[in-house]
């Protein structure tokens, strides 16, 4: 068919506290709000993607992770109630999402002809990572397109930092290539904290915003340099310096989303819009967009 487009890429964060303090009917805790700088941001990132036209969210989450290769979910339609293990008091969210199969197999294929290790995931009461239903949920809350969700192969644990970026550029050119084919307009998600060492008690309030902050200078230093390099389209330095980055801010890149996004968007040079930056029980998270299809991407 051929004509496909990656139309826009973004950093969604998914910290289920986002969803608590929103209050959307699917979820069954109740709060009194919190986090509004990063919930203004992604109603910043609303604002801006009304004016994208696109048929299909393809995410990557660090929460559904595989150990044997990258899957796909390959079941049209998933339906249940999701509570996230650390935090049920804040997430217990019942979800409803389609899955454009067509598309996740294409990209399945063009991985596994590509070298990959891949999977479909064709089991009807799999249960969805909190990471996916998160972050598609703030960035598109009608719940009106169908999704591609990839598993995040933990690479890095089994072997390393380096062979986790290696897999992931390479599933991001697979990706692209697939997309291209398909004839689809996509959106794709990165779905990841920057920084990532949290607090390790609750207050008694979760939303009680005096207790929010970043847990030290050193992570916002980090999580500063990092979008600092985004802005000015040094996407390259980035993955150069994730080993680092993992390993001194703990970074939630380590699943690989970003790495994924930044191949599949052919290493973008050009300023990415920035919607909001907050912390999260002490992680840093950004919302960002790379306007693809704007700035002259395929
Ligand atoms: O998954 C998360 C996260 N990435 C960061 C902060 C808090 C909770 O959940
Ligand atoms: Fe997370």
């Amino acid at each position: 068919m051929g004509g496909g487009k990656i139309v826009a890429g973004i950093i969604a964060p998914h910290p289920p506290h986002l969803i608590y303090a929103e209050n959307p009917p699917q979820n069954e805790p109740k709060s009194e709000g919190g986090w509004e700088q990063l919930r203004w941001g992604y109603e910043r990132m609303r604002e801006s993607l009304e004016e994208v036209d696109y048929d299909v969210i393809v995410i990557l989450s660090p929460h559904w992770q595989t150990y044997v290769g990258t899957h796909f979910l390959g079941v049209e339609n998933f339906k249940s109630l999701s509570v996230d293990p650390v935090f049920p008091n804040l997430f217990r969210f019942n979800y409803d999402m389609q899955v454009d199969i067509e598309l996740a197999k294409a990209i399945h294929d063009q991985a596994e002809a590509d070298g990959m290790a891949v999977k479909m995931m064709e089991n009807p009461d799999f249960r969805v990572d909190y990471g996916t239903i998160v972050s598609c949920h703030l960035t598109r809350p009608d719940w009106d397109k169908p999704i591609v969700s990839i598993s995040s192969n933990r690479s890095r644990h089994y072997y390393s930092v380096e062979v986790m970026q290696e897999m992931m550029m390479q599933l991001g050119e697979s990706t692209r290539k697939a997309i291209e084919a398909s004839g689809k307009r996509v959106l794709l998600i990165a779905s990841n904290s920057l920084s990532h060492r949290h607090f390790t008690t609750e207050s008694a309030i979760p939303e009680d915003m005096s207790k929010e902050h970043i847990t030290s200078h050193a992570m916002h230093l980090w999580d500063m340099r990092i979008l600092d390099l985004m802005r000015e389209g040094k996407t390259q330095q980035v993955v150069d310096e994730m080993p680092e980055f993992i390993e001194q801010a703990i970074s939630e890149n380590d699943g690989g989303s970003l790495t994924w996004m930044f191949s599949a968007l052919e290493m973008p040079t050009y300023s990415p819009l920035m919607h909001g930056y907050g912390t999260i029980i002490g992680t840093g998270n950004v919302i960002m967009e790379w306007q693809h299809e704007k700035k002259g991407g395929i």
